[in-house]
Formats: structure tokens, sequence, C-alpha cells
């Protein structure tokens, strides 16, 4: 019979208390609830008297934004913790530090990051992460081209595929990105002003045309295995250090999927600008600052994939001339095209963000949420024909 039961404040204690390594002297420990996402428990554990600390993260069999009404999953406990560890073995310093895992209670106990902030607020608030683009390319060029049929040998890629099937989460992004928003889905959270942008959307054959393009490939192409939620909220930063949490979504799919999914945030929090910069000048010098952090992530990206892929390719026959170039070419497109998607859906979506979402004045958040909705269905209009990660800025700022 399985033990799982979401735990008490005091249980959650007990296991951290278990983490000698943390915790080797007995001292009182605290905690705290801090789960603001919309999927889990998570428990900040602190011992007062050392300054140590820890989390316990704990998956709930439903999705807590929702109610149990939608069942998840706790199979996503497993998959996080098994991605957090690869990702940590492939991209060392990038990921928190793993120290226990129980599947049957769906929990991982992990580093506590709280020296750094969400990349999501701390982006809000006006911080500067000059080494973001290359901590993160760096983590996705090792993530995806290590578990990809390039970097590994394809028949351990086929059983690695195996145990991250994923089919709650996965279709969480089938539902909530790549079909709701391009209807009039009960599961949207439209604001009246902007309703006739999305119904523009519904209407518009040539934009659906291409999402259809872009849910198939999300359902049918196991590259390699994506974190699956990218996002801003997803990333701890300091202007020093990047770390990359919340795997849940992992599952072996398109890799644009996750460089889209940073690009596409990192436009929301450009889009986001209507508001949070103090005047005309600091708002040109942001968007430039986010401009020029898209341009390094892509192109730092692809600098160190092609670089392992000379060094550790492990496939003959991707040698064949040409065809680099034209991998490249087409994992850029996706990358758009993903990056488009991923905007368009936190605009009006179930699941917005809070670049656009707490900007205060009414005027200025339609304006966000309808420059959101410019890049992001821009991108999706251009991603298959897209030469170079320039579109993107093109896009942005043509869209201002
Ligand atoms: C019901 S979950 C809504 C969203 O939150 C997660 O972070 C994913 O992005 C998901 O689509
Ligand atoms: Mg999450």
């Amino acid at each position: 019979m399985s033990s799982y039961h979401p735990l008490s404040e005091a249980e959650a204690i007990e296991i951290a208390r278990s983490i000698r390594e943390v915790f080797p002297t007995g001292e009182e420990l605290v905690s705290r609830e801090i789960g603001d996402g919309n999927l889990n428990l998570v428990f900040h554990i602190a011992q007062p008297a050392t300054g140590r600390s820890l989390i316990v993260k704990q998956a709930l069999p439903y999705a807590k934004v929702v109610g149990e009404s939608w069942p998840l999953s706790l199979d996503r406990a497993r998959i996080e913790s098994e991605a957090l560890i690869k990702q940590g073995e492939l991209a060392p310093g990038l990921a928190p530090r793993v120290y226990k895992a129980d599947h049957e209670l769906a929990l991982t106990v992990m580093e506590d990051l709280s020296d750094h902030v969400i990349m999501r607020r701390g982006l809000i608030e006006g911080g500067h992460y000059p080494k973001f683009a290359g901590h993160i390319s760096e983590f996705l060029a090792r993530t995806l081209f290590f578990t990809s049929d390039l970097g590994m040998n394809q028949q351990d890629k086929k059983r690695l595929v195996q145990s991250y099937i994923n089919p709650d989460l996965c279709k969480i992004t089938e539902d909530l990105i790549f079909d709701h928003p391009y209807y009039d889905a009960e599961t949207n959270n439209i604001e009246d002003s902007i309703r006739d942008a999305a119904e523009a959307i519904w209407r518009d054959e040539a934009l659906l045309f291409e999402v259809a393009h872009l849910r198939e490939k999300f359902l049918t192409r196991a590259q390699a295995l994506l974190h699956g939620d990218l996002h801003t909220g997803s990333i701890f930063v300091t202007p020093e250090s990047t770390k990359v949490i919340d795997p849940e979504f992992a599952y072996f799919g398109p890799m644009g999927f996750d460089v889209g999914a940073v690009i596409g945030n990192l436009l929301l929090n450009f889009a986001g600008q209507e508001h949070w910069s103090a005047d005309d000048v600091s708002r040109r010098d942001r968007r430039s600052e986010l401009l020029a952090t898209i341009r390094d992530v892509w192109t730092l990206f692809e600098g160190k994939f092609r670089r392992l892929w000379d060094e550790h390719g492990v496939d003959r026959v991707a040698r064949a001339a040409g065809y680099q170039d034209d991998y490249m070419l087409r994992l850029l497109r996706d990358t758009i095209g993903f990056a488009g998607a991923k905007t368009v859906r936190r605009v009006y979506g179930l699941a917005h963000v809070a670049d656009l979402d707490t900007i205060p004045d009414a005027a200025a958040r339609e304006r966000a949420q309808r420059l959101a909705l410019a890049i992001g269905t821009g991108l999706i209009r251009r991603n298959r024909q897209a030469e170079s990660i320039e579109d993107v800025i093109l896009i942005a700022e043509g869209a201002l």
C-alpha cells in the first residue's frame, strides 16, 4: 500500500533532520511552506542556530492552481528528482544539489537557494544578470546535446526516453500552450480589454497552421531530454550564479522548446517594460539589454552545441557535409516558433506571468499585453522562414 500523503510541517522537519550533511547537529528546525507555484508543496526548513537550511518539495496528486478536480500523477516527482540529478551531472553547478528523493512520498530534498532570486522577480525589479546568457547557454547545450542521438548511444537513449514518459505534465503543455489559447476555451483567462486581440488570433488561419506544426513537434519529436518548463520562474539567479529548478515537466521532446522558453520569457519581460521602466530612456536601455541577452543566449548556445558535436558526437552519419548547419537552422526555427507560443499563452491562457499581470495601471498593462501578443504571433508566423536570431530582434523592435 502506498504511504503517500501530503506532509505536515512537522513531518517535513523530520525528513529534513535525517539529512546529516546539512544538519549534523541537533538544534531546533523551523519550517515555512513557501510554495507559490501551480502544482506542489514546498517547505523551507531552517536551523536558526546554525543558519543552515534546505528545501523539501512534495508533489500533490492534483494541480494546486486548479484544485482536486485536476488530478496529476505523482510520478512527476520521480521524474523531477531524476532530471535534477541528470542535469546536475551534465551541467555542473547549474542545478540545485539533490540530498534525497523519496518516490513513494513524491518528494525531493534539495539545496536551498534563498540567497538567489527567482529570475522573473529579479527582472521585474530591474536586476542585472550579466552571466546569465553564458550560464543558461551552457545548461541548454550540455543537457540537450548529451541526451540526444548526437551525444549518446541511441539504444541507451531509447531506454532513457522510457523513464521520462510524462503524460500528465505533457498534456498540460499540449492543452495550455498549443491548444486552448487558439479557441475560446474555458481555461483561458482573458481580460476584457484585450478580448478582441484573442479573437483575432482565433480567426488567423495562417497562424493556426503554424501552431499545428509546433504542436506536432511537441507531440512527436523525442529529440532530447528537455527541462520542459524553462521559464524565468524556473530559474534562480544572482549576478554571479544561475540555477535551474523545477524540471517536473521533463520529457524527451524538441530541443527548441527549452531554448524558446528562455527567449519567450525574456520577451514577456521586454513587453512588461511598458510599466517596469521609470521613463523612456531607461525603458529603451532595459529593452536593449534584454534583446542583447536573447542574442547572446542563442549565439552562445549555438557555438557550444556545435563544439560539443565536433568534439563528442557519437553518430558517424551526422558528420555528413552540411548536416550540422541544416540541423542548427532547424533548431533555430523551432526555437523561434516555441518562443512565440510560450509568449502568447502567458497573456491570456490559464497561467499568466507577473511581468504582465502585476502591472497596476490598466492602460499600461493592456499595452504590454498587446505588445507581447504582437511579438508572440510575429515569432510564430516567422518561425519556419527565420534565418538568424536577428529575426527575433527585428520582430520585437518592430512591435514597439
Ligand atoms: C496547471 S500548471 C500551469 C503552468 O504552470 C507551470 O509552470 C507550467 O508552465 C504550466 O503550463
Ligand atoms: Mg514549475
